[in-house]
């Protein structure tokens, strides 16, 4: 008797056992499932930068306002032209930077220049505001890593 109890006992570790390994063997094949996959990703050279050039961060201006988009390293091309290096403006307005894992949503806070613009003309309301630009592949999905401007803050009188 108690010899059968030791043997199920035993038995039943070895299942445990057996049930963690598979855990951890199958575990990251479900994590990365939500994650962009590396080769799905568009690289961008480590070099690559992107800054408002005007107005500058802390100006005090009037609506309606130019926004000149600078980048470096990289190229503009329009949107659904896949080309090495390259990508087109989004502007961030009033709002967080979104997960660049994903295409930057299109709204009112996010303007996309899939034309190649380089710069736009806005009209804001009185008091202050943000503006961020994040550089988006031919799909709208940021690059590896994400070329993405400093945020600044003005105040449109
Ligand atoms: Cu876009």
């Amino acid at each position: 008797m108690k010899r059968r109890t030791c043997s199920i006992f035993k038995n039943s570790s070895a299942h445990l056992t057996i049930a963690v390994v598979a855990a951890l063997v199958f575990a990251p094949a479900f994590v990365s499932a939500n994650v962009p996959m590396p080769s799905d990703v568009t690289a961008a050279p480590n070099q690559a930068s992107l800054e408002i050039i005007s107005p500058a961060n802390g100006d005090t201006v009037t609506s309606p306002v130019t926004v000149k988009f600078g980048l470096a390293g990289m190229g503009v091309a329009p949107a659904g032209i896949e080309a090495k290096n390259t990508g087109h403006h989004h502007l961030i307005i009033d709002s967080p930077l979104p997960n660049v894992q994903f295409a930057i949503p299109k709204d009112t806070k996010h303007r996309h220049f899939g034309g190649g613009q380089t710069q736009v003309t806005l009209e804001l309301e009185p008091g202050t505001h943000t503006l961020q630009l994040l550089l988006g592949d031919y799909r709208h999905i940021p690059h590896a890593p994400a070329v993405v401007s400093e945020k600044i803050t003005i105040t449109v009188k």
